[in-house]
């Protein structure tokens, strides 16, 4: 173990480092060198607690080659992180019991794409890059949620038509980088989305293929005969660090690491077997090749994002920090139960998942109280999480006559939630592309439920739901939202219960 002297300047984790660790932070002692075959957009907190995590894995496995050229394509903050540190960073898994840190050699350096768009396009088309794998959130597609197709009105879908080769969108670098690839004949790639979103590899597809069309037919063309495009589900609940957990490292340890991640010891990745550049060997870390990724996305993405979802609003305009503070409070773990009771429902039948057990194992999770993830900030870019999340479970149950109570609830806290206030009048900010949209329009309406319900529904968020259905939403979501809005706390079993219990 390294202790130095903290009265003199902390020194930085860096490669140097490494042969004096001790065990306790098991150290990569893999040879990092030569070139990588895994390019990832998007270096943050998620990536380095999972990708990176597995391809470390998977180095110290034996399987050389597989480190990860990072980009940015917004900030200089990962690569202030990491370049100094040559890419090393800590994980620290905590589970409230046991600690256990790694540190993670996978990520070799972080391109900042937004000063440098020649060397990440060129990184796409290296013929030694078999894999780009992408955590770029869900606004970082560029969508248009009505169709689920790149919004070609989006400010950077229109910067990156009329200046392709100095893209700015993600989909603009890949579309860059696929032509730079296609022109020198380069080998076939595997373009990985690790965001959660829904057929997350059909949308990469359809994006990129819309920006391609609009330069270049032939490589429309060399796509579809040379990168494939797999779906994936990813999962490991990974907060923003908090500063506290720096410093509790560098005392514990004697370096300063700015890009250390705590995470949950939990850890799935579930990828659609279709590669066309080499399939990094990723099943021997127990990762799982499938030909049906599908119901694995939609019980991720409802069982666990749409639950949390419904925790961050109602918890949030509850003053509760945490999710852990939220599970832990009886009447919400009550109401938790009725959200799965609803939204399993939805789920169709996988092979191996079995949701009792799911919901255990989430219910553990969540409890976490090691782990300070933030209700508000999953509370972020509700706009573009909830279609997915909760919007459609809804639709689909109503579709079959059956009634969403616990659902309807969580959508409607999240219209209060663009009121930035909470229940007991806290102010905050609300962090959502659509932010200043939806403030509109909660403003327009003079506290009535029904014409805010009815204004949100007009926005692209509401863009899924078939007009056969609009009314009957409206109708039930007003009912909640008018609950919601006639209260000043939500603290007793008997708060969530009269919540839960107006019927429609
Ligand atoms: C969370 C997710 O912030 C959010 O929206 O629901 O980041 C969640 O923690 C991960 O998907 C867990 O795998």
């Amino acid at each position: 173990m390294i202790r130095s002297n903290l009265t003199e300047p902390m020194e930085r984790l860096h490669p140097g480092l490494l042969s004096a660790m001790g065990p306790d932070l098991s150290p990569p002692l893999y040879d990092r060198s030569g070139r990588s075959k895994v390019v990832h957009i998007g270096v943050g907190a998620f990536h380095r607690a999972h990708q990176a995590f597995y391809f470390d894995q998977l180095l110290r496995a034996g399987q050389a080659g597989w480190t990860i050229v990072g980009a940015s394509l917004r900030t200089s903050k990962s690569g202030n992180q990491l370049n100094p540190q040559s890419g090393l960073f800590t994980l620290k898994e905590i589970d409230g019991k046991d600690t256990k840190h790694t540190v993670i050699g996978s990520v070799r350096e972080v391109i900042d794409a937004f000063e440098n768009a020649d060397k990440l396009i060129d990184a796409i088309a290296s013929p030694s890059t078999q894999l780009v794998t992408l955590t770029i959130t869900e606004k970082g597609y560029c969508l248009d949620p009505s169709t689920g197709e790149l919004n070609l009105d989006h400010p950077d879908v229109r910067r990156d038509l009329e200046n392709p080769e100095h893209p700015v969108s993600a989909p603009g670098f890949l579309a860059a980088g696929l032509a730079k690839r296609k022109a020198s004949n380069g080998p076939g790639l595997t373009i990985l989305s690790c965001d959660n979103l829904p057929g997350n590899g059909e949308l990469t597809e359809r994006a990129i293929l819309s920006i391609a069309e609009k330069l270049d037919h032939k490589l429309v063309d060399w796509i579809e005969a040379n990168v494939s495009f797999p779906s994936s589900m990813v999962d490991r609940i990974t907060p923003a660090t908090p500063a506290s957990a720096l410093e509790a490292l560098s005392s514990e340890y004697g370096f300063l690491d700015t890009a250390l991640v705590e995470t949950e010891p939990f850890h799935q990745w579930v990828i659609e077997d279709w590669f066309a550049g080499e399939r990094p060997p990723l099943d021997q870390v127990g990762v799982q090749f499938t030909n049906d990724v599908a119901g694995w996305e939609k019980a991720k993405l409802r069982m666990l994002n749409g639950a949390h979802s419904a925790i961050a609003y109602l918890g949030g305009l509850s003053e509760l920090k945490f999710v852990h503070n939220v599970v832990n409070a009886a009447p919400f773990e009550t109401y938790i139960n009725h959200l799965w009771n609803e939204l399993e429902t939805t789920v169709p039948l996988i092979e191996g998942f079995d949701p009792a057990n799911y919901r255990r194992d989430l219910l553990g999770r969540f409890s976490n109280r090691a782990l300070q993830h933030r209700t508000y900030q999953i509370a972020m870019d509700g706009s573009q999480k909830l279609p997915q999340r909760l919007i459609e479970p809804f639709i689909e149950r109503l579709a079959n006559a059956r009634q969403s109570p616990a659902i309807a609830l969580a959508i409607a806290a999240w219209m209060r939630w663009q009121f930035a206030k909470t229940l007991n009048g806290t102010a905050y900010e609300v962090q959502d592309p659509l932010a200043s949209q939806l403030s509109q329009i909660v403003n327009q309406s003079e506290a009535d439920a029904k014409a805010i319900v009815s204004g949100f529904v007009r926005t692209t968020v509401f863009a899924s739901i078939g007009q056969e259905h609009v009314e009957t939403f409206e109708e039930h979501i007003t009912r909640a939202l008018r609950h919601i809005m006639s209260r000043s706390a939500i603290h007793t079993e008997t708060d969530i219960a009269q919540l839960l219990q107006f019927r429609f």
